[in-house]
């Protein structure tokens, strides 16, 4: 079990469309509990490998469900995710382990129907709607190499990059 270095924003690595996995071997299981952990260690809902350097389709999540969190309760790990259906349209203010320190409102799909493989080479289909829904849009994303950033106005993308690099620049001077 390791804690993985999570990259951050501007890093050009999170821009990468990640491979799909042929074989889910012991390799693939070890990245799985490795990302699990890292998950929790840095207090995330949702982690990409693209997020952890990693350039393979898979993601690990665990969304509280209603108000009560208990940690592992919703954890589950896609391999090869797909969105295969979705409807609806709605809006979130989302975060970030990749863009620490700040959100923004992000358009999404209201409900998705997800095709991938489980850590046990189970087939699966989820059926999401609410946090999950979105969470499942957004870890997708990652592995196409889109941040929640990529997905604002032009204008809002603007303002928000350009805070992001100020408290880059402030964080450098405070060494
Ligand atoms: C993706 O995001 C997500 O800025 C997971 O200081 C986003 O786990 C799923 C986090 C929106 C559903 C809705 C962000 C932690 C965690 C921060 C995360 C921070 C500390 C973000
Ligand atoms: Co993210």
């Amino acid at each position: 079990m390791s804690i993985l270095d999570i990259l951050k924003y501007p890093d050009p690595f999170l821009k990468t469309k990640a491979k799909p996995v042929s074989r889910v071997d012991e390799e693939i299981k070890r990245l799985i509990s490795d990302m699990a952990e890292t998950m929790y260690f840095a207090k995330g809902i949702g982690l990409a490998a693209t997020q952890a350097g990693v350039n393979k389709r898979v993601a690990v999540l665990d969304v509280p469900k209603g108000d009560s969190y208990k940690k592992g309760e919703n954890l589950i790990a896609l391999i090869n995710p797909e969105i295969i259906a979705h409807g609806g349209e709605t809006k979130y203010e989302e975060g970030c382990l990749s863009v620490p320190g700040f959100t923004a409102e992000v358009k999404r799909f209201t409900q998705v129907v997800v095709k991938a493989i489980d850590k046990d080479r189970n087939n699966i289909e989820i059926k999401a709607d609410g946090l999950f829904a979105i969470a499942l849009q957004h870890e997708v994303d990652h592995l196409n190499g889109i941040l929640f950033i990529d997905r604002l106005s032009k204008l809002k993308r603007d303002i928000i990059k350009r805070k992001i690099k100020k408290a880059i620049e402030n964080e450098k001077k405070m060494l």
